[in-house]
């Protein structure tokens, strides 16, 4: 297959330009100025819009089984909906129950990933301790391309990992050449918050927030950060929700610390007062950990973009549908934690990062491709227009609007936290490894199409 996109700006994270794009098969092959095409090459007009790299979601959960049920989209309708939205790229989780293997995790999320649509890697969680874990980190580096991985520092008695897994954890990344992310915070916190709040009757989704403040996540946070300093590691810090979080990142930042830092469009722009509506349904939707933030942590957040110290921008793609939250409607524990955004992540992230002036279209690109394909090893075959990469490319009508909603979203999960927003600057075109699988309003996504990418490790003392 040859398309040869014609007349747009190429947006990379470090320069704008005008220029054609050549696609043969699955990769660029040029990038230059009015570029000859074989007549027989699809031409996309992208005249007046920007032509930049396919999103990469550094955060999605698809198929998940959690809290006694199984997330609303698979991987196909979820890497589907991704498409739909620019991202051609989606990092999940493997995450291994405590004492399973952890191969026998990553094989069955492989086979569960089979079908997806667009390209899938994997973070593996690490979620007990023992040699046999030390040893199959070793083996999913060296032989399944795996280089990150995860650690849930909340969720007390199901995956939480405690200080003594961090550590040898940590430790054992560090040896690999991969590198360790966290979901920052504290359980043992959450839990007693939980406990005590139902002890006292409140049992609504409004108590969701409650029993997880701020200080809660930076708590963790901190942990994390201080564990990676004194072992010499890098860390990547998911879903930072709060101010001060972010100011632990920044101050380990600013001491020369290897730390990032990862926003949810979601915690970019949707704030706490969801958990106070009436409409109990409605305040369940949004159960998510950590969760909707007052609206101060947004301004923080935006200025941890602009500033550097904030470097990804994810989704924590997790969707149930209603009847799948109602399980915590007389006991706000038992919600399943999770919110949708994969399709709708670039948009919101354009429409109130650029729009606004917060940001320039280069470092959208940066936030919304180019770092997570630098951070977790992908680049330059992701995160670039560069003859070499993937022919993963969203064509950008800035001036485009559409109106978000559940009623015509591609996920699944029968709400959208977004609903009712309307955006300026939509993809019209996604090309993933070089076949268009979206034109406005027309997904065109197999079942299957997506790859595996491997991801190697950055540098091993001793695998
Ligand atoms: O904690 C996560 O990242 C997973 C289990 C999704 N759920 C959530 O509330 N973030
Ligand atoms: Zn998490
Ligand atoms: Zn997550």
């Amino acid at each position: 297959m040859t398309t040869i996109i014609r007349g747009g700006t190429v947006v990379n994270a470090d320069r704008a330009f005008k220029a054609d794009v050549l696609c043969f098969g699955d990769k660029i092959v040029a990038v230059g100025e009015q570029l000859d095409a074989p007549a027989s090459a699809t031409v996309i007009d992208a005249g007046g819009q920007y032509v930049m790299p396919g999103g990469i979601d550094t955060h999605t959960h698809m198929q998940l089984p959690f809290m006694g049920t199984v997330t609303a989209d698979d991987f196909f309708t979820g890497t589907a909906a991704g498409l739909a939205g620019g991202t051609t790229t989606i990092m999940d989780f493997v995450i291994p129950n405590p004492r399973q293997s952890l191969l026998d995790a990553y094989h069955t999320w492989r086979g569960w990933a089979a079908k997806a649509a667009g390209d899938y890697t994997f973070h593996v969680a690490v979620t007990w301790w023992a040699d046999s874990v030390h040893a199959e980190m070793g083996t999913l580096v060296r032989e399944h391309g795996v280089n990150s991985f995860k650690h849930f520092m909340a969720y007390k008695n199901a995956i939480m990992a405690d200080d003594e897994t961090l550590v040898h954890s940590f430790r054992r990344a560090l040896e690999l050449g991969a590198i360790p992310t966290v979901h920052a915070e504290n359980g043992e916190l959450v839990f007693q918050l939980q406990q005590d709040l139902l002890r006292k009757g409140i049992t609504g989704a409004a108590a969701h927030p409650l029993s997880r403040p701020p200080e809660v996540e930076a708590e963790a946070a901190n942990r994390a950060i201080a564990i990676a300093s004194v072992l010499g590691t890098p860390v990547y810090i998911v879903h930072v929700s709060c101010a001060e979080s972010l100011e632990a990142i920044t101050r380990a930042r600013a001491r020369g610390q290897r730390v990032y830092g990862e926003a949810l469009a979601g915690h970019l722009v949707i704030d706490d007062s969801v958990y106070a509506s009436e409409d109990q349904e409605f305040a369940r939707a949004h159960v998510m950990s950590p969760p909707f933030r007052g609206k101060e942590h947004q301004g923080a957040l935006w200025r941890g973009l602009q500033g550097g110290n904030l470097h990804t921008t994810a989704t924590d793609h997790c969707t149930f549908c209603a009847a799948q939250k109602a399980a915590g409607k007389d006991d706000f524990t038992k919600i399943p934690n999770g919110c949708g955004g994969v399709e709708e992540r670039m948009a919101v992230v354009w429409d109130a990062g650029v729009n606004t002036g917060r940001l320039t279209p280069c470092e959208f690109v940066r936030v919304t491709s180019t770092n997570a394909a630098q951070i977790f090893n992908m680049y330059p075959r992701k995160g670039v227009i560069a003859v070499g990469a993937d022919a993963d490319i969203v064509v950008w009508d800035p001036e485009g609007t559409r109106t978000i909603s559940a009623r015509t979203q591609f996920s699944k999960g029968g709400f959208n936290v977004f609903e009712g927003r309307t955006v300026k600057g939509i993809n019209t075109h996604t090309l993933a490894a070089g076949k268009l699988v979206y034109v406005v309003g027309d997904l065109r996504a197999a079942r299957g199409a997506g790859r595996h990418i491997d991801r190697p490790a950055f540098s091993a003392t001793h695998a």
